[in-house]
């Protein structure tokens, strides 16, 4: 008997002992869910994020949807939600829209980071409002970006003159806050440019061409454009390649996609603003773990931009920081 007491209270010892182990060696799941898949930018941050899984021995699932669209991107966190993931890392597509689908997987005791975009004011764990409960975000610092490009633009076209932003549509964190330091910037120190109305875009290249031409068809004295996202940028170059335009009307990209190098080398764009989306997923799966394991967190990280020109895009340095494929 006395041996028996013995083996039962030595296996309740032992499984004491394993226990722990083995919850430190829980495979953890996060799942990172993009703006929309194909595109450069969030290729780019899943290498990131896929880099730091490894390190970690943590299973990434890349999960989204095939435009950047609350329609289309609540379906798929749903479906991502229903998996129940250990974390959820994620691109919201609208500041408010994302905000009730995201609160399930709070809910339902989901961590949940934000990366590139915000919901609500973009400040978490505040206990203020009702969008604060994502554990941190993840980001360059947009506003930023966008005053990086009014000045870029300004000194293009020698400070003086008329442009326009082209965007993706109004909601957006990201593309909303680029537009809005453009325009304070503008609006503060140079006084000799007029900023026309925004043109949207929805994220079609080809919609954001034609209205380059009918921009250009109302205003012949049009002298330069910021494109606000990669397929803003992309289509405003193509619609000033397309109007005869090519070194007339500058061209100031955000993002950075490889075929940004062709137009820097011609003419047709003066400056890219490359993000650092690899680092954003990087150190989105990075919080995510650590959060995991029962460290704090920094409930926001700013990531750098590289800026790229003629000057300097054969540079390794540089270059380096164009986006994946
Ligand atoms: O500019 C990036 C991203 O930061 C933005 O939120 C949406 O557009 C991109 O993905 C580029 O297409």
């Amino acid at each position: 008997k006395k041996i028996v007491a013995a083996l039962a209270a030595l296996a309740i010892c032992a499984t004491a002992l394993v226990t722990p182990a083995l919850a430190q060696d829980k495979k953890f799941t996060i799942a990172l869910i993009p703006g929309l898949t194909t595109d450069g930018f969030y290729i780019t941050m899943r290498k990131g994020a896929q880099a730091a899984a490894d390190a970690l021995g943590v299973t990434l699932v890349f999960q989204g949807a095939p435009d950047f669209n609350p329609v289309t991107q609540v379906p798929v966190l749903d479906a991502v939600i229903a998996k129940k993931p250990d974390a959820i890392l994620i691109a919201p597509t609208d500041k408010v829209q994302l905000v009730e689908p995201l609160r399930k997987a709070n809910d339902a005791g989901i961590p949940v980071i934000t990366v590139d975009t915000f919901i609500g004011s973009g400040v978490y764990q505040t206990g203020a409002g009702e969008a604060d409960f994502p554990l941190s975000y993840i980001a360059s610092d947009n506003i930023l970006g966008g005053e990086i490009a009014a000045r870029a633009l300004a000194k293009a076209i020698g400070d003086k003159g008329k442009v326009y932003v082209s965007n993706v549509k109004p909601g957006i964190s990201t593309t909303d806050q680029r537009e809005e330091g453009f325009k304070k910037e503008m609006a503060a120190n140079h006084p000799g440019i007029t900023v026309l109305e925004t043109q949207f875009n929805d994220n079609d290249a080809n919609k954001a061409a034609s209205q380059l031409q009918a921009v250009f068809a109302r205003n012949p004295d049009l002298v330069g454009v910021f494109g606000a996202n990669l397929f803003s940028a992309l289509g405003a170059a193509n619609g000033v390649q397309q109007a005869g335009q090519t070194g007339t009307v500058k061209v100031v990209a955000f993002d950075a996609p490889t075929s940004i190098v062709d137009n820097i080398n011609t003419g047709l764009v003066d400056v890219a603003i490359a993000q650092h989306p690899a680092e954003i997923g990087y150190f989105g799966v990075m919080s995510a773990y650590a959060h995991l394991t029962g460290q704090s967190i920094p409930v926001a990280v700013g990531t750098g931009f590289t800026i790229m020109d003629k000057s300097n895009i054969a540079d390794p340095n540089i270059s380096k920081y164009l986006y994946s494929e």
